[in-house]
């Protein structure tokens, strides 16, 4: 009969040692107190799968500095984790006072939802706004500003770099748009991502710049990966806007990566 499987036999088997607990005290140094949210709190987030997209979520389990974000009115499948001080997560109200959209939960309809209402109706609480670490600290503008053009790794389809636009603007976060392609693509970074380049990174660097989309979408993707009639000056003209300055795109250390480097993925 097999023996139940077990930490000290495992380590003994594979002649291991387990990493001390000490090193964890000492390095992850995350105290359980800055994590407050409580389970049943509600609260507007980024949604992982469609990261410029903020919904309606409720605090479903808390794990040390990790909690377990839910979707209200949608099947617990789609619960995910994020860090107790992501920027991710905002308090009830952030999206109507920035702005944004804010995706409802499955059965309200838009104009019927007030955030006072439903938590009475649901019986819940709101997150208060003082666990938003977010929102509680000052950030040093980055230069970015909204309606700037960029290149940018659609994250949909990662081998594309793409003309972008900057949408928006908030703290050190950018929202990248697609030019003429439809919003489901955007997605929210920070403004030291390695997503995002300057115009002209992909002439400099020989790699192909997926240009914008035209207006009746009957070319074959490949055709798009066509620079050849695009040119960013003239394209920057015709649309009356500006190129994101380099200097606010932070340098990058080397990597010391090689063409031809085996590694494990
Ligand atoms: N297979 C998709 C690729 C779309 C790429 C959109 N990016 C550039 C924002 C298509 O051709 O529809």
């Amino acid at each position: 009969k097999k023996r139940a499987w077990s930490w000290p036999s495992y380590l003994e088997e594979e002649r291991a040692i387990a990493a001390p607990v000490k090193l964890f005290k000492e390095h992850q140094s995350l105290p359980q107190s800055r994590n407050s949210f409580k389970v049943g709190m509600k609260l507007e987030g980024l949604d992982p799968s469609h990261p410029s997209l903020f919904c309606v979520l409720t605090v479903a389990e808390i794990q040390g500095y990790r909690v377990r974000l839910h979707f209200d009115g949608y099947p617990e499948c789609y619960d995910f984790w994020a860090n107790a001080d992501s920027w991710d997560m905002k308090p009830a109200g952030w999206c109507e006072k920035n702005g944004h959209k804010l995706l409802l939960p499955k059965g309200c309809k838009d104009g019927e939802f007030n955030w006072s209402m439903y938590v009475k109706n649901c019986r819940g609480q709101l997150a208060p706004k003082h666990l938003f670490k977010s929102l509680n600290t000052s950030v040093t503008p980055s230069g970015f500003r909204a309606g700037m053009k960029l290149e940018a790794i659609d994250r949909k389809n990662p081998s594309l770099i793409c003309v972008a636009t900057i949408a928006a603007v908030v703290d050190n976060r950018l929202l990248i748009h697609f030019d003429n392609w439809d919003d489901t693509y955007d997605y929210w970074c920070d403004a030291s991502s390695p997503y995002i380049h300057p115009v002209g990174y992909c002439e400099d660097t020989e790699l192909t710049l997926t240009t914008p989309a035209g207006k009746t979408q009957t070319k074959t993707h490949a055709e798009y990966k066509q620079p050849k009639s695009f040119s960013w000056e003239k394209y920057l003209e015709e649309t009356g806007t500006q190129a994101a300055p380099a200097r606010a795109f932070k340098p990058r250390p080397p990597h010391g990566f090689q063409i031809g480097m085996k590694v494990e993925g």
